[in-house]
């Protein structure tokens, strides 16, 4: 054994865990110059980086460690989430917010002449996600982490995340996002978990004790290795763990083929297996059916599951006892194949039989609708799984047996509507070639199906899966949607955040709905100014922000005026963009409209699937507009138009705590729930917006008359189907008619005549699949009010933003992830004590010396 009184000293002054900035400085110095080899005035920023990211890394890995042993101990279980996207976002300023440690890091910088925002300014945010579904998952990491509930994130380490957006001639262009390019300082490699996957080749059936088996045989096999990195609760005490699997060759080239003579050969079999984790699919909404996204289900899904089995067995024999143990949630569908690949674990691989199997099953599994649209459900072709996974499409076909048996109760009579009931539930779907259907599998073989907003989970209900809710009423719930106030509000917006902190102490970071206390201070002038204050500082900033990301320089004075999400048909960013057509004409028609008109920027954010032609033809048409008014003197100081290349997290983290008005406009019925409505709100924008996904509870929770509702509702939406042209809104309506003359003549576009002519034909010639025409006039005058009450009554529109603020509390996916781990889960928290006593590595050494 070590001398006591050495390791002691040695722990309680290791520069690796110690938290004061003289041990983090001391780290940090000894990171750049060990890690990279360096003199240490002569490293680059990206050096600095690293060495800051190691030097928090260091004060994270004994938690981590903890965390981890506490869970296993106390037999807590452990809640699983699937998915394919989680879109982090960068993980410093996170990680040194949530372990409470900026004040010593600033320090520790300043000591050494650096600043922490220049370091933190070169981290790649890691973009592995498309949007909104990708997002929410990075926020329930924070909070389960933050409410100390055991819990793994698995996903995929796409080498490549979404892609990078340029535009160029007012067009998006897509770039390979190389976000791995130097490495990533949060991930940890872990070699020795890797499991196998298997695809392709052929069931074997044989009889074994009387007993029926089945055996997966002559498949493919690629690896699946495990990177972890580390999720920081907020106190730094549970350290959870999101765990992403990296495809690797089995082989890392075929000898036959070598010695053949076929070099070529052998390395292209290694790259056909790597493939599988190299890309992120940039496609929210439209499914495709591609060969390769299957396969990244499958074999994330079969690793994780994998690892879940070997976490159990390590502790537990018995079966039953699993879904104690763990519970499963499927983000989407995407996940879903899951159903399939547990029963073939217990069933081919553990030996149950399949009715304690199904049993099992299901009560670990639940499953998370995030979307309405029709062409987003996933389907695979029968023949495409028969030859990738064989043994799970005979699985799916008994479990379809076993369903439609007892589904037919529901619907006895043989009636033409019974009949399409069971054919529309059915998992397979009797097309040629046949599909699978993949929310039919996981609604079967989950006890626990939700939706992501009050309306959207009433929606689902009534039209996408009314038969199933007819079959099993109580696996409907509702799981309102939330962000991680810790992100959005603590990190993003500090200005905001002090000042709400000495207005009512520190709990909301935990506790957010103690924002409410904020109502009071909302006609409390001293406060009042101070936040129109942080406001103003905070689009000073974006305004660097911008100007220094893309060059686009904006006006602190003027209206920040916001639309950043996904750019799709239904989000209709096509209304926001002729609401502005309409303000322009206004402005160089009507001299005493525009007298009194106040500058206003309207910024656009987003990236198109990059096959959406109709999308990107509305980038197109927002640059092209944003020319014409951005150079015409007549409206430039008034009106400015921006579309901002490639939004993401760190852009959203700089515009939204900057924003005055919150454009969330989709069709109604059509958004599940929206997430960004949520990040505007908790930083005091006041909403424009629908009747749709989470807008409804926005609106109930900060009251009417704080939150601009306009247009149509869902069923006034459904009701106008079938007998709807824009022409009856356009032609009643003398500004909205010389608007889409303007378009129509190529005004925003005499460069380019024609440019726009498809996608004008689609909206008035082919029926206004999104209504736009039937919301616009409504839209205008709602956006006319938030402009007027701006200009005419700041004090009041100021108050209105506090009480969105002070309203916000329910939209913390605290609240959220509670909901899941009482009512799906059954999960609890487990608490890990924080590590402050003298600890020494070098004793832990001996102790597990051989
Ligand atoms: C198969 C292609 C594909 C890929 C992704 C289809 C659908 C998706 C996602 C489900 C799309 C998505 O991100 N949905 C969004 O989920 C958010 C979190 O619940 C909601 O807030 C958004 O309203 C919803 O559009």
């Amino acid at each position: 054994m070590p001398n006591k009184k050495t390791t002691d000293k040695t722990v309680v002054n290791s520069v690796r865990s110690a938290r004061t900035s003289k041990a983090i400085a001391q780290d940090f110095a000894e990171h750049l110059k060990y890690d990279a080899d360096a003199d240490i005035f002569h490293t680059t920023q990206e050096g600095r980086y690293e060495a800051l990211a190691n030097t928090i890394r260091d004060r994270i890995v004994h938690q981590w460690n903890k965390s981890r042993k506490t869970q296993r101990a106390k037999n807590a279980k452990h809640v699983y989430y699937l998915s394919l996207e989680f879109l982090m976002g960068r993980a410093m300023t996170n990680n040194i917010n949530n372990m409470g440690i900026m004040d010593q890091v600033t320090e520790a910088l300043k000591s050494l002449g650096y600043t922490y925002e220049e370091l933190a300014d070169v981290e790649p945010d890691a973009g592995l996600g498309n949007g909104g579904l990708g997002r929410l998952a990075a926020c329930f990491l924070d909070s389960m982490a933050t409410l100390e509930i055991p819990s793994y994130g698995y996903g995929i380490r796409y080498n490549y995340g979404i892609f990078k957006q340029l535009i160029s001639n007012g067009y998006q262009f897509e770039q390979p996002d190389n976000w791995l390019r130097y490495g990533n300082p949060w991930e940890i490699p872990r070699s020795d978990v890797a499991y196998t996957v298997n695809f392709g080749g052929k069931v074997q059936h044989f009889r074994e004790n009387g007993r029926e088996m089945y055996k997966w045989v002559d498949t493919d096999k690629i690896i699946g290795m495990a990177y972890d990195m580390p999720i920081i609760g907020y106190g730094g005490t549970t350290v959870n763990t999101l765990r992403l699997w990296s495809a690797k060759a089995v082989e890392d080239f075929s000898f036959q083929d070598f010695n053949e003579g076929d070099y070529t050969q052998a390395v292209r079999d290694k790259v056909t297996a790597e493939n599988i984790s190299q890309v992120l699919y940039p496609n929210d909404t439209q499914y495709l059916g591609k060969v390769l996204r299957l396969k990244q289900q499958y074999f994330f899904v079969a690793c994780s599951l994998a690892d879940i089995v070997r976490r159990f067995k390590r502790k537990f024999t018995d079966w039953k006892e699993f879904p104690n143990q763990a519970a499963i949630q499927l983000n989407d569908t995407h996940p879903s194949i899951a159903v399939a690949e547990l029963m073939r674990i217990l069933i081919d691989e553990e030996g149950l039989e399949w009715d304690e199997a199904w049993e099992i099953t299901k009560a670990t599994l639940g499953y998370t609708n995030h979307t309405l649209m029709p062409e987003a459900l996933e389907k695979w072709p029968v023949p495409m799984f028969e030859e990738l996974l064989p043994r799970h499409l005979q699985i799916i076909y008994e479990i379809n047996n076993r369903f439609l048996k007892f589904a037919v109760s529901f619907f006895p009579t043989a009636n033409a509507e019974n009949l399409n009931a069971i054919r529309k539930i059915s998992i397979i779907e009797e097309s040629n070639p046949k599909n699978i259907r993949m929310a039919n599998l996981a609604i079967v073989g989950s006890h626990a199906i939700n939706g992501v907003a009050a309306l959207h989970t009433e929606l689902l209900k009534n039209y996408m899966f009314p038969e199933f809710r007819t079959i099993y009423p109580e696996k409907f719930q509702n799981k309102t949607n939330g962000i991680t106030p810790r992100r959005w509000l603590l990190s993003a917006n500090p200005g905001l955040s002090s000042l709400i902190t000495d207005a009512i102490g520190p709990q909301w970071i935990t506790d957010a709905s103690q924002l409410s206390k904020l109502s009071a201070f909302a006609t409390d002038p001293a406060f009042a100014e101070k936040f129109a204050k942080v406001k103003y500082e905070n689009k000073k900033n974006a305004a660097h922000f911008l100007q220094k990301d893309c060059s686009i320089i904006v006006n602190p004075d003027s209206i920040f005026d916001v639309q950043v999400k996904r750019i799709h048909e239904y989000k209709r960013q096509l209304l926001n963009a002729f609401n502005i057509v309409l303000l322009y004409q206004k402005i160089k028609n009507d001299a005493a409209f525009a007298s009194s008109f106040k500058p206003v920027t309207f910024l656009f954010g987003g990236k198109s699937a990059p096959g959406y032609v109709n999308a990107k033809l509305s980038i197109k048409l927002i640059n092209s507009i944003a020319t014409v008014i951005n150079n015409d003197p007549a409206v430039k100081d008034k009106l400015r138009v921006h579309f901002m290349p490639n939004y993401r997290v760190t852009m959203a983290e700089s515009v939204i705590p900057a924003t005055n008005i919150s454009e969330q406009i989709s069709t109604a019925g059509l958004e599940a729930s929206g997430t960004g409505n949520m990040k505007f709100m908790l930083n005091g924008a006041l909403t424009i917006g629908t009747l749709d996904g989470a807008n409804v509870e926005i609106q109930e929770e900060v009251g009417p008359e704080n939150c601009y509702i306009f247009g149509h509702t869902e069923d006034q939406i459904a009701a106008l189907k079938g007998h709807y042209s824009p022409w009856d809104f356009i032609n009643r309506d003398d500004e909205i008619r010389s608007a889409v003359e303007l378009l129509r003549r190529d005004f925003f576009n005499i460069n380019e005549p024609g440019a726009f002519d498809a996608l004008l034909h689609e909206i008035l010639d082919c029926g206004d699949r999104f209504f736009i025409f039937a919301d616009l006039r409504m839209y205008a005058d709602r956006h006319q009010e938030i402009l007027d009450l701006y200009n005419n009554n700041f004090s009041d529109f100021n108050r209105k933003a506090i009480l969105n603020v002070a309203c916000s509390g329910k939209f913390s996916s605290d609240r959220t992830i509670k909901e899941y781990a009482e009512q799906i889960w059954g999960a609890k928290p487990c608490h890990v004590t924080l590590n402050t006593s003298a600890h020494s590595v070098l004793a832990d050494a001996h102790k597990h010396a051989k």
